[in-house]
Order: C-alpha cells, then structure tokens, then sequence
C-alpha cells in the first residue's frame, strides 16, 4: 500500500511538471468543449481550468464559438474564439522555459466576422522580471494581419526573419486592433494557434500520442484507481 501512494505521488509529481513546462496549450480553443455536435456559443472566466488563455477585459470573459454557429466553420476542430468576447481586447499566454537563441515559431488562422477585421500578434520578451512591464520588456515581433469575413487567413513564423529567444518568459499576445460595424462585443475569429520552437516542423512529435502514452502509464501506475467488484 505505502509502495502504491509513493508511486501515486512520483506520478503526480511527473504530470505536475509536465504541466509546468507544457508551453502554450489549447491553441486551437477546443476546450473546455461545449455542447457537442450543436452550433452554439458561450462564454468562460479566464480562470477556467484547462483553457490556458488569459485576457485583458475587464470582466475575464473569453469568447468561444462551436463549428458552424452562424454559418462559420471552425478553421480546426470543432470550436474557435472571439477576440472582442464583450469588449474590446487581448487574448494571451505567458510561456517559460524557452532558452535563450532558440528560434521561435508560430502559426494562428484569423477571419473578420461582420467585414475585415484586424489584429496585431505580438511576441514579448518579458525581462528578468518575468513579469509584463517593468521597463524590461523587448517586443521581439509585432505584426497586424487583416481578415474580411469570407474565409480564415492562415499565418505562421515561415519565411520571416529568425525570432530569437532571450530566455526570458514570453507573452504571445492576439490583440484586436479593429472590428467592421463598429460593436466591441463584435469581431475576430481566431483558431489554430501554436507558438513555440519548431512548431512548424513537417514532423513534430505528436503531443497527443504522447499524452496518450503517459496516461497508459499513469493507469498502470494505478493513479486512476481501481473499481472493485463486489
Ligand atoms: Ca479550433
Ligand atoms: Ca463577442
Ligand atoms: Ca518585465
């Protein structure tokens, strides 16, 4: 028994630090999912668990749409994100553990929503501090990219100049710039984010299979306990 919760407790402490170092996740807004199968909206804090995503609204509200709610198709998956959720803001993720020199990539999908809509990607060495702001800060890419609301534009880091890591933690920022028709509450999709070195790499390690692979071993492990039958 007390051999089983050690290894209970090495697991957790392995997934805890898998956690720690998991970069930029839920890049492509698929949780949490939301009524499955149907066309659909919703809004969720900011602190929701698993969402990954932070904003600069005030009210911590992000917007997410289910594929095909008024009649726009997911760019990935079944769900997509609304920058302006009721106002006009930022979506972000603060990412550490990237070294100094290392090459950083990215790839996003943006459409408008009523007309053209723009957004700026800004990439954000936070300085010794860690922290946004303190007078540390190098924005180490910043770029808008314009969007009408016929089709997903797909962007990423291939063909740019080389992003250089400074070994700092890195904010990832989507930031609404503009919207067509005027409303806050209103305007640019996004979908199919990934930040990161070598995310764009014709062969990345399937980070699911790998989940997949560690939760074999965790069931093995016994973390997920056993039913007993009477
Ligand atoms: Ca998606
Ligand atoms: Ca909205
Ligand atoms: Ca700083």
């Amino acid at each position: 028994m007390k051999k089983k919760h050690s290894l209970t407790l090495l697991a957790l402490g392995l997934m805890l630090s898998l956690n720690a170092n998991a970069a930029f996740i839920n890049g492509s807004f698929e949780t949490p999912r939301f009524t499955p199968g149907t066309a659909d909206w919703t809004l969720y804090s900011d602190s929701t668990e698993g969402i990954g995503w932070k904003t600069t609204a005030t009210d911590h509200q992000i917007e997410l749409w289910s594929d095909n709610f008024q009649g726009v198709a997911a760019y990935d998956g079944a769900q997509f994100a609304e920058l302006n959720a009721n106002q006009v803001s930022t979506l972000y993720q603060d990412v550490a553990g990237i070294a100094a020199n290392s090459i950083l990539d990215f790839h996003f999908a943006h459409r408008g929503r009523l007309g053209a809509d723009t957004m700026q990607l800004d990439i954000v060495d936070l300085g010794a501090d860690n922290l946004f702001g303190g007078g540390d800060d190098t924005t180490l890419f910043s770029n808008q990219y314009s969007d009408d609301n016929t089709a997903w534009g797909f962007y990423t880091s291939d063909g740019l100049a080389p992003i250089v890591a400074l070994g700092n933690t890195l904010r990832f920022s989507y930031i609404s710039i503009a919207a067509a028709g005027g409303n806050p509450a209103v305007g640019n999709f996004i979908d199919a984010a990934d930040f990161g070195v070598g995310v764009n790499d014709p062969s990345p390690v399937p980070v699911p299979a790998a989940f997949w692979l560690f939760g074999s071993a965790l069931a093995g492990l016994g973390v997920f306990g056993k039913r007993r039958t009477a």
